[in-house]
């Protein structure tokens, strides 16, 4: 009745090795194996490169919130769509600072700043932009940025205001991306990460699962991400936060197995990257997320807030890490 899969041959004598060479078919057969399979798989690679246990945790803020021009179809912040996101203009230096201080406090060894932006634009708001990521720094914490599609030059300016990585998100495969946003072209994405990458910051990127797409789809994603040569430092697997009035606002809700799958897929083929459990850990049992670090994932988002919609609070995750024995990364 079930079929077996033979596990793929990764390396000799549980040493495995980062590579950037996967076929999309070693990808789908990582991903195919039995689940328990492949978390053992991961839990190997992630005891070789990560200190089992330790989390890294990271605070987001909105800093521009709203009223974005782009179309991404699971986004309450597009201008599309009508959702009780209002929009507003590009926070205070002075605001911004005060949030970055209270949450290094709260424990955060990174700051990640977001802009519903669809590109920067040169002038009095990225100049802030770059005050901001200059005095997060100088607090001692890593600091990245969201800020849409940047420039070559604009990613040497961010580069030397101190910023230490840059997000930007394939989201989902080349296959599936048509379906999901039609305002921008994988191509540019892929270009704006050469350009972060290009001006030595490193890059954060990774996706969303549960927007209806395959399993296809999620191998998809992950290959694009694996055979990047360096790979992205920091991989972060979003689980979609449905909202109203987004299209995507009633998409069935994904099996929290099949988000262990990728986080422990994402482990395999990117050893040495940290592995965000981002997005959609409230609608997560404690098990599921347990299964999650179980897979691999060593970092998450901790607050109240994402950028727009909530996440647990710090009592939660405070009994989930002593539930689980987990601790939080210090600074380095
Ligand atoms: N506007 C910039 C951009 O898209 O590059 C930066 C901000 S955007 C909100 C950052 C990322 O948040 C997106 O690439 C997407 O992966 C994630 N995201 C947005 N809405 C989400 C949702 N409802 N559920 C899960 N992830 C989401
Ligand atoms: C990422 O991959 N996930 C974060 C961060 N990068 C910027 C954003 C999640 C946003 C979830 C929806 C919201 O709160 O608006
Ligand atoms: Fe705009 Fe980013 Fe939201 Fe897309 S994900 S609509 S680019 S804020």
């Amino acid at each position: 009745m079930f079929e077996v899969k033979e596990s793929v041959p990764l390396a000799t004598d549980c040493c495995y090795v980062v590579r950037h060479d996967w076929t999309r078919a070693e990808v789908e057969s990582i991903y195919h194996q039995p689940l328990l399979e492949l978390v053992y798989q991961a839990q190997q690679v992630h005891r070789q490169f990560h200190k089992p246990g330790d989390v890294q945790l990271c605070r987001l803020l909105s800093i521009k919130t709203g009223g974005c021009p782009e179309d991404c179809a699971y986004c309450p912040q597009s201008a599309h769509y009508h959702t009780e996101v209002r929009s507003g203009s590009l926070m205070p230096v002075a605001e911004v600072c005060r949030a970055a201080e209270k949450a290094r406090k709260e424990g955060a060894t990174r700051f990640c700043m977001g802009a519903a932006w669809r590109e920067v634009r040169d002038g009095k708001d990225f100049e802030n932009v770059l005050e901001m990521v200059r005095s997060v720094a100088a607090l001692g914490m890593e600091v990245c940025c969201t800020l849409g599609m940047i420039t070559a030059r604009q990613a040497g300016r961010l580069a030397e205001a101190g910023l230490t990585a840059y997000n930007h998100n394939l989201d989902t495969s080349p296959e599936y991306y048509g379906r999901i946003i039609t305002t921008r072209r994988y191509e540019d994405r892929l270009r704006t990460l050469r350009h972060v990458r290009d001006a030595g910051i490193s890059v954060c990127c990774g996706g969303i699962i549960g927007m209806g797409e395959s399993d296809a789809d999620r191998a998809g994603l992950l290959f694009e991400l694996a055979r990047m040569n360096p790979h992205p430092e920091s991989v972060p697997i979003n689980l979609l936060v449905r909202v109203e009035g987004t299209p995507l606002g009633t998409t069935a809700s994904l099996d929290p197995l099949t988000l262990a799958r990728t986080i422990a897929t994402a482990r395999v083929l990117m050893p040495a990257a940290m592995v965000r459990l981002s997005a959609g850990r409230r609608s997560l049992t404690r098990e599921a997320a347990a299964f999650c670090f179980m897979a691999g994932a060593n970092s998450i988002f901790f607050g109240e807030k994402l950028l727009t919609t909530p996440n647990p609070g710090r009592d939660e995750d405070d009994l989930l890490f002593r539930e689980l024995g987990l601790r939080a990364m210090s600074r380095a």
